[in-house]
This record gives structure tokens, sequence and C-alpha cells, in this order.
């Protein structure tokens, strides 16, 4: 059995941190981590979907790491956000409050790109 962890992010005294990330949350979503997603190739479609995520604030999103054998770490390219490792089905997961967009990657294969619209 592998265990599902869900880990709160841990709310910055940074004026970035502090106004974009939240606990507080009205809707979820979940973006999935894929199979095979550590590949290199141009198609950011094969490493996260859905990909680009359009969401609401306050919508908490939740990384889920379905890539069987590889291992991945979700960061925002702005470093407002940083997961830890993720294993297969191990989850991540955040509430952005502030209307933006926010590219991120993954840490270990950075050709590995997302993109969260928060509208
Ligand atoms: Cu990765």
């Amino acid at each position: 059995m592998f265990s599902r962890v869900v880990l709160a992010v841990i709310i910055g005294f940074t004026s970035i941190s502090s106004s974009s990330l939240s606990c507080a949350f009205s809707n979820e979503t979940t973006i999935d981590i894929l199979s095979g997603a550590a590949q290199y190739d141009d198609n950011l479609e094969n490493d996260f979907s859905p990909n680009p995520s359009m969401v609401g604030s306050r919508t908490k999103i939740t990384w889920i790491n379905k890539d069987f054998r590889v291992p991945h770490l979700i960061k925002a390219d702005n470093d407002l956000f940083k997961s830890p490792m993720l294993v297969f089905d191990q989850e991540y997961s955040l509430v952005l409050d502030k209307k933006g967009i926010y590219p991120y990657h993954c840490e270990v294969h950075p050709w590995m790109k997302g993109l969260i619209e928060v509208r």
C-alpha cells in the first residue's frame, strides 16, 4: 500500500507568499503528474494533466504523482511554492489566492513545465 501524503503549505511571511498562498479554500482541483512525464519532449500535455489548469481563486490545487517509476518535485518558477519529493501516489496541495499566471516545473526534470491560471 502506498500512503497518501497531503502536505499543507506553510504560510510564509514574505509579502509574496502571504498575499498569494492561503489555507482557506472553496473549491478543489487535481493535477496529475503523468506516467512517463520525465521523458523529454516538447508536448507539455504529456507532463501534467490538465495543463494548463484554469482555476478560480481560493481553489485547493493538488498534484498527484501518477508516474509509477519516477519521483517528481513540483516547484514554482518564481519559488513561490515547492513540494517535497513526491513518489508514486503521493500528493502535494496548496491554495493560490491571488489572480495571475503561475508557471511551475519539476525540479528533477526541468523540461517538465506546467501552468496554472488563477482567475
Ligand atoms: Cu520530474
